[in-house]
């Protein structure tokens, strides 16, 4: 008998990176709880955390390299799978250029600190242009606005706990999500903390969700006018005397006229009749914002995939920065990253958004962006296989076939590629599909370093993790798979010119960490325990303002202004109007993670959630088949009648391939110009009884 011992590491399944206690025995998970000792989870771990055990046990979990010949995919090893791979790519590139080969980064292995790091690398070194990740359809508006606000797109805006005295989440459910831009490891205590003596948290959200029931106040706002809210309230506080803060707006800022125009439209009739929320809401907001003088606004999936994300994104701003919370006591601050790389660019990288061409086949769409942020939106990925412009790519941790618009288009383009190399850690249909199958590390087999260069923490801290087991089977590291890669394409992708087969995971560390807060051997020699570096979160007030052309936040950038303009010319649609907004489940990561639970623990369900009077008046019934449709494209799943929903709201959650709503979405309609995201929430759609 092997007695068992226990293993501090932290969850990457999300950007909260919970400390947990791996208990193992042998070579077994018996459990995996949440650290008690980890400085910002303290205990914290959510039930994908939990299954961290049952996920590396996984029945599908992928153990050997595939090639797919005239016999389908067939396990082979690795030297045969990179050989072939080696050659192919080589050959395209040689024939097509650099932008034949195309490289996708998926939520997988956005969490993979390393397999990261070497994408990137790889990617820039190949020279393509055909570069893609799970940012596009997630929250381009976020380096688009602070981009257009600021002259680079700069670090990510996080909440300060203990200074916050009044807070507007909107468009995010962190109880289920733990944060999107702020990460929230122990959200129940977060919340506790926000709404304590003296504090105020207010929820927009179209549903009561968990987070909203704790909240202050909750406003049931119709999906999709998150801008008609944010813009009453600026217009407001713009008025003579109306609590922006002018001393701050004179030193700090450029273009307030600008903005006090583009707002003016945004009157309380108008906001209310657009919002669907009662005048009073909106009033008391309002003095809510005067009353506290600061407030901090986190935003969500919720707005960043409306039509309207990037002037959400932009009025959310605003309104702090007229406020004069951002970086000051009681409101957001920017997060610098465990390594100073952030706040050691000095001036950031400029000038940015200048005009450039977007991919070959869609030109029109957001060339500027595109070369800026470094890749091409996922919205035109299918455009440019079946044009001919990408003709390999490298899928790593990511699922398309749930996650990009319109799906089986994607099914089709992915179908007609030459090279499609899928790296992941169980297999998926996208697996199935492959050209060439690269089994990964997971998060017990790997080191990591969450958070290092830039974090969604409410702290600072460094926090290394190292592998609980040894890669099992034949099982590798990103990384290593992508330099094989690399050097059969004859391009550098690793530090100090390492071979990937002289390489350890170690030596990446080291030249990753060098320079930062901490260096490798001080972290290692505590693997597990994170170090919170207390201070550095006031030492850095005013940092990101001080690096800004002239010390000032642009107000109106024009873009911006242009996109605010054109909705202020829609008119509201009737009240009976339906529209379907998208989210995530506690217990599965959007596509990942659905089949697996820690013991006696239950899975997460898909069903298409009505408020009663929507059932009613389609006459649909509680657990009923039911479709949802918009224009030529249908969804059929079972229906949910919810009260918690408001009235004219359709939820149907993100991830499931039997109920996707991706395939109500599209690469072509709505899609942003300036960021070429796709509009995935709170568009109209209709609902009726499926035939029997
Ligand atoms: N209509 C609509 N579309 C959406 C959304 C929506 O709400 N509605 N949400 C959007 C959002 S926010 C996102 S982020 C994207 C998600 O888009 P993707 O990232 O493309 O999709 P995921 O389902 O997260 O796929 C993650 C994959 O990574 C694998 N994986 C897990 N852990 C690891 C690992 O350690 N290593 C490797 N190599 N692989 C691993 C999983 O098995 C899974 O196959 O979808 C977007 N698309
Ligand atoms: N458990 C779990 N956690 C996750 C994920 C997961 O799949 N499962 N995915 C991860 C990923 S990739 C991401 S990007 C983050 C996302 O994190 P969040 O953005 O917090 O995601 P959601 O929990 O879907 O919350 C979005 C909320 O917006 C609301 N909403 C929808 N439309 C509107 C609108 O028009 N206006 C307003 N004000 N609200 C609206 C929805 O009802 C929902 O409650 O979560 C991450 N964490
Ligand atoms: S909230 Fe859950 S999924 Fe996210 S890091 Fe913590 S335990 Fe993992
Ligand atoms: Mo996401």
């Amino acid at each position: 008998m092997t007695a068992s011992q226990t293993v501090r590491s932290y969850c990457r399944t999300c950007s909260a990176h919970c400390g947990v206690l791996v208990e193992r025995e042998g070579q077994q998970v018996r459990s995996v709880r949440g650290d008690p000792s980890h400085p910002i989870s303290q205990g914290y771990c959510c039930p994908k955390g939990r299954a961290m055990g049952a996920l590396h046990h996984h029945p599908q979990r992928l153990d050997h390299p595939a090639l797919r010949g005239s016999g389908g995919l067939q396990p082979v090893s690795w030297p045969t799978l990179l050989a072939d791979l080696q050659r192919q790519l080589s050959e395209l590139r040689a024939q097509h250029g650099p932008d034949a080969l195309g490289v996708y980064v998926g939520t997988g292995a956005g969490f993979d600190s390393l397999g990261l790091f070497v994408a990137n690398a790889l990617g820039m070194a190949l020279g393509t242009r055909s570069r893609y990740s799970a940012m596009t359809i997630d929250t381009p508006c976020l380096p688009l606005v602070s981009g257009l606000m600021t002259g680079a797109p700069i670090p990510n805006p996080v909440l300060d706990l203990e200074g916050a005295r009044l807070t507007l989440i909107i468009g995010s459910n962190p109880m289920v999500s733990h944060g999107h831009t702020t990460a929230w490891p122990n959200p129940t205590r977060m919340l506790r903390t926000l709404t304590g003596e003296g504090r105020e948290l207010w929820v927009a959200d179209p549903r009561a969700t968990a987070t909203a029931r704790q909240a202050t106040r909750h406003l049931a706002l119709r999906p999709a006018t998150d801008h008609a809210l944010l813009a009453y309230l600026l217009r407001e506080l713009l008025s003579p005397g109306g609590g922006a803060n002018t001393r701050h707006i004179d030193a700090h800022t450029l273009d307030v006229d600008r903005l006090t125009q583009a707002v003016e439209p945004w009157d309380l009739p108008r906001a209310a009749a657009t919002t669907g929320l009662p005048e009073r809401d909106l009033l008391d907001l309002r003095d809510a914002v005067r009353r506290h003088g600061r407030l901090s606004v986190l935003t969500g999936t919720g707005t960043s995939m409306q039509r309207s994300a990037n002037a959400v994104e932009w009025l959310s701003w605003a309104l702090q920065i007229v406020t004069d919370s951002f970086e000051r006591e009681g409101g957001m601050w920017f997060h610098p990253g465990a390594s100073k790389r952030l706040e050691q660019m000095d001036p950031y990288p400029a000038p940015v958004f200048q005009d450039a061409p977007g991919p070959a086949s869609r030109p029109e769409v957001a060339g500027h962006f595109a070369a800026t942020v470094g890749e091409f939106p996922c919205s035109v990925l299918v455009d440019e296989i079946e044009a001919g412009n990408l003709r390999a790519l490298l899928l790593l941790g990511g699922n398309p076939l749930t996650s990009f618009p319109d799906t089986p288009r994607v099914a089709a383009a992915l179908g007609r590629l030459d090279v499609l190399a899928v790296a992941d850690i169980v297999e998926t249909p996208l697996t199935q599909r492959a050209s060439h199958v690269l089994p990964c590390a997971d998060p017990l087999e790997r080191f990591d370093i969450p958070g290092y260069i830039d974090s969604a923490h409410v702290d600072v801290v460094s926090q290394i993790a190292t592998p609980v087991f040894p890669p099992a089977a034949e099982r590798r590291p990103l990384w290593w798979s992508l330099a094989k890669v690399a050097e059969g394409l004859q391009v550098d992708v690793l530090p100090g010119g390492l071979r990937a087969d002289d390489a350890e995971s170690e030596d990446l560390l080291r030249a990753i960490l060098s320079g930062g807060r901490v260096d490798y051997d001080t972290l290692v020699a505590d693997p597990g325990a994170a170090i919170l570096h207390t201070g550095v979160r006031e030492d850095l007030r005013g940092w990101v303002e001080q690096k800004l052309p002239e010390g000032r936040w642009r107000l109106a950038p024009e873009p911006l202004v242009a996109q605010l303009a054109a909705l202020s010319e829609r008119t509201p649609p009737p009240p009976a109007t339906l529209r379907l907004i998208s989210g995530r489940q506690l217990r599965k990561m959007n596509s990942a993670l659905r089949d697996v639970a820690a013991p006696g623990e239950r899975l997460d369900e898909a069903r298409i959630h009505l408020h009663p009077t929507d059932a009613a008046r389609a006459a649909i019934e509680e657990g009923e088949a039911v479709r949802v449709t918009r224009g030529a494209a249908t969804v059929q799943g079972r229906a949910r009648v919810d009260p918690a929903i408001r009235e004219g709201a359709v939820w149907v959650p993100h991830g499931w391939p039997e109920l996707c709503v991706s395939q109500l979405t599209s690469d072509r309609d709505a899609v942003d110009p300036l960021t070429g995201m796709v509009e995935q929430s709170g568009f109209e759609v209709a609902v009726s009884a499926a035939p029997r």
